[in-house]
């Protein structure tokens, strides 16, 4: 049983091979580069492959994305149609999306923005107190990231709403179904925390009329990914004044190109897509464990559907 590791990310024989060869002894893993002959690989561990992966390994059951989103996994023509992938759930990146998202929801609503300027301008002064009715949050995408962030912020006392294919949303969270209750989920929202996955559904979802359905002076949090937000419609919507901010993890082009104009944007931060870092300990845990359960023909969970693209 052979499987092959192949990342965008430079990977370690000693971090990544060597553990998850331990965790699954009674195979034999191998790092993919692209000089190394076909390996005739069963399985395919992968993080943003090459195309020349599936390419050359043409006898692959089974390729287990060591991430949650899976959507550069189908821009690759190369990928057999009907190739299951299995993707990551959690593996420690919730808590890390949960922690984003209050970090931008705090400092938009407890004004620590202007409490940092006041401190480099030597002002002492204590600015009007929260009124967390004025900040209602609604959360794009309610499974396992949106889920946690929005169970979070609901912690926190903040009205939090969440919008998903099905409507299913944890306890104190209220729920929004479908593109028909797209208008009224987004015209109660201030904050949008985005953690959707990239589908042919959801590209472009964050458009100027979308955000300018949103409650004046409204802040955008976008965690999920960079082709989920028309950047000039965002730009559009600050310059207006509808929208007062954005913090944004994810972009269009990673990294960001020099001289794009969110570097310097007054209004808007930027992270380089760090908003959840995967961990390796949980992350070949969790993937051995999914691959053992394969093999031997047992029930796994995060098996991407094909169909919806996610
Ligand atoms: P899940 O598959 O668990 O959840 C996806 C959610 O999006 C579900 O609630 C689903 O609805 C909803 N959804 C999908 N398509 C639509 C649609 N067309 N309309 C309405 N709702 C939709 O994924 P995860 O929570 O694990 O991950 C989500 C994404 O977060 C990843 O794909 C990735 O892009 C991003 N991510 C970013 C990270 C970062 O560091 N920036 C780190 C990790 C993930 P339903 O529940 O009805 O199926
Ligand atoms: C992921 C990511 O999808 O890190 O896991 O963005």
């Amino acid at each position: 049983m052979k499987i092959v590791f192949a990342s965008s990310h430079e990977i370690t024989q000693h971090e990544w091979i060597d553990p998850l060869q331990a965790a699954l002894p009674d195979t034999q893993v191998v790092l993919w580069h692209p000089d190394l002959p076909a390996q005739a690989a069963d399985i395919a561990v992968v993080w943003g492959p090459p195309a020349e992966l599936f390419e050359r390994e043409r006898d692959l059951r089974a390729v287990f994305n060591l991430g949650a989103g899976v959507d550069a996994l189908f821009k690759l023509p190369s990928l057999p149609p009907d190739l299951p992938i299995v993707r990551l759930e959690d593996a420690g990146m919730a808590v890390q999306m949960a922690e984003y998202a209050v970090w931008a929801v705090v400092r938009a609503s407890r004004q620590m923005d202007d409490y940092a300027a006041q401190q480099r301008a030597g002002t002492w002064q204590a600015l009007p107190e929260l009124d967390r009715t004025q900040w209602p949050i609604g959360v794009l995408g309610t499974g396992v990231m949106g889920t946690r962030v929005a169970q979070t912020l609901a912690a926190l006392d903040y009205p939090v709403a969440g919008w998903s294919r099905s409507g299913k949303v944890p306890a104190g969270v209220q729920g929004f179904a479908g593109i028909e209750q797209l208008p009224a989920f987004l015209a109660r929202t201030r904050v949008l925390v985005n953690t959707l996955p990239l589908t042919d559904e959801t590209r472009d979802i964050l458009r100027r009329d979308t955000l300018q359905q949103l409650l004046p002076q409204s802040y955008l949090v976008n965690m999920g990914r960079g082709e989920h937000l028309v950047e000039e419609d965002l730009l559009a919507m600050l310059e207006s004044g509808h929208m007062r901010g954005a913090t944004l993890d994810v972009f269009r082009q990673e990294p960001l190109p020099n001289g794009h104009p969110f570097w310097s944007h007054p209004c808007v931060t930027i992270t380089p897509h760090v908003a959840a870092l995967s961990l390796r300990r949980e992350t070949i845990a969790q993937v051995a464990d999914k691959i053992g359960r394969f093999l031997r023909g047992e029930p796994l969970t995060g098996v991407v559907a094909r169909e919806r693209g996610y």
